[in-house]
């Protein structure tokens, strides 16, 4: 198979690697060396384990089919719920996926060539395929092959699996002493543009149990070298938060106060009139609530209220929203999403700025509990910051794992150096604030 070469490109082969997670491609078979027939097909591609089915016509589309199971000559319909038809078509970033018809089989084996019912390739060992949409999967003849049949070229793939861990880390981070030092001076000795306030107000917000409250008493430890709880954290089905706080963290040895007002809610809810109301959010953003406000879903705070100021200034006001949500619940419920779509449509409408914090990546993965070092090489963590950002439509960049220092009795430097990384992005977020 030396000289056998790959005809897709780098940028089809991307896109072809993004529908189907982390593996690395093995070219078996290739119509224009090895004919494009049935059966050889079959010699080159059988009892493969998983496998992904690329062809190529003349107007320029490259589509195809996965499937996890082996292909072979034995005569019978396979079930496969993982199996799919794709299409990268020329000219769009946007790949096309196409699952298959629920309850019915993906493929059939034979001694013919590959048979998804919907597309049949191979058909009379001719190059070119059998387009029927409507049987086994659904899909647009335009969008999938632009109702081009002829093939040029017919490739098969055996898709190795690579484990849960990454070739490359997603995002470069260093794990030293010095960068430890570095990020945390930054965030000491960091000054609000134009000098308009003393310090950066981050509110976080966030569904029931995601780790606000640990996450301000995280930072608060690192800067003050031991464990402190100064916020109560803890599992229970209703938010353990249930008063707004306005912490301010004073590092180890009467050191300055910091430029930054770590500002804590209750928790989000799926149903309305639970959890943190969108009213309270609103006078917060603006600088309305004050410390140790007493949250009421049922009856927001309103003006005149004791703790409603009244003649809120820029430095009450919330400078930068940090949304907290745990990595283990990462696959929000439609009423969460719809509510979180709802608040950044609010939040975006008052010019802030916005980062995910997404807490527990001990407990999601276990790379990461190994060693927190793993963050970036992580493949379910990366997955579940890249769903996250589809889902609540933020960009990946603003996606910032962490974990909290949460049962530990001693301190560590990396856990450290990715809160510390957060907090550096919120002050940087909260100075474009500052600017605008
Ligand atoms: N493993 C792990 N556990 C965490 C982490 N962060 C928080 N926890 C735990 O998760 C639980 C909830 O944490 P809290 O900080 O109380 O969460 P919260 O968002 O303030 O919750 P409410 O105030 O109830 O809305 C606690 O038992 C924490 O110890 C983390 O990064 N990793
Ligand atoms: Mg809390």
């Amino acid at each position: 198979m030396s000289q056998v070469t790959s005809s897709l490109s780098a940028e089809q082969q991307k896109k072809l690697l993004c529908l189907l997670g982390h593996v690395r491609l093995h070219l078996l078979y290739k119509a224009t060396v090895h004919g494009f027939t049935g059966e050889s097909f079959h010699n080159y591609c059988d009892y493969q384990g998983p496998t992904v089915i690329v062809a190529y016509n003349t107007a320029g589309f490259v589509f195809g089919a996965y499937t996890s199971q082996d292909h072979n000559k034995e005569d019978e319909k396979v079930k496969d719920t993982e199996a799919f038809l794709y299409s990268i078509p020329p000219n769009q970033d946007k790949p096309l996926k196409v699952a298959g018809i629920s309850g019915q089989c993906a493929f059939t084996n034979g001694v013919a060539g590959p048979n998804f019912g919907a597309l049949v390739f191979l058909d009379g060992d001719k190059p070119k395929i059998v387009s029927n949409p409507g049987i086994r999967f659904q899909f647009e003849e335009e969008a999938m092959h632009g109702n081009y049949l002829a093939l040029t070229e017919l490739e098969v793939y055996r898709a190795e699996a690579l484990g849960p861990q990454l070739l490359k880390p997603w995002r470069n981070m260093q794990w030293t002493a010095q960068r430890w030092q570095t990020l945390k001076e930054a965030i000491m000795t960091f000054k609000p543009d134009r000098h308009i306030v003393q310090q950066a107000r981050v509110l976080l917000v966030g569904p029931v149990g995601a780790g606000k409250s640990s996450f301000f008493n995280s930072i608060n430890s690192a800067f003050n070298g031991y464990m402190t709880c100064q916020a109560i954290a803890g599992t229970a089905d209703r938010s353990v938060t249930n008063q707004f706080r306005t912490y301010t963290i004073r590092p180890e040895n009467g050191g300055r106060v910091l430029p930054l007002v770590l500002c804590d809610t209750m928790g989000l809810e799926e149903t309305a009139d639970t959890g943190l109301d969108m009213d309270d959010l609103i006078n917060i953003y603006q600088g309305h609530v004050k410390d140790g406000y007493q949250f009421s879903p049922a009856a927001p705070i309103m003006l005149g209220s004791p703790m409603f100021r009244q003649r809120a200034t820029i430095a009450n006001r919330i400078h930068c929203v940090a949304f907290v949500i745990d990595a283990c619940q990462a696959s929000l419920s439609q009423k969460m999403v719809d509510k979180f779509l709802a608040i950044r449509k609010k939040t975006n409408q008052m010019g802030l700025p916005q980062i995910v914090l997404l807490t527990k990546v001990d407990k999601a993965c276990p790379l990461v509990a190994e060693d927190i070092k793993n963050v970036y090489y992580s493949v379910h963590i990366q997955k579940t910051a890249r769903e996250l950002s589809e889902c609540l439509r933020i960009p990946l960049y603003c996606i910032l794992p962490v974990k909290n220092h949460h049962d530990l009795l001693e301190l560590d430097q990396d856990t450290d150096i990715l809160l510390f990384s957060a907090v550096q992005q919120m002050l940087n977020f909260a100075d474009n604030f500052f600017e605008n």
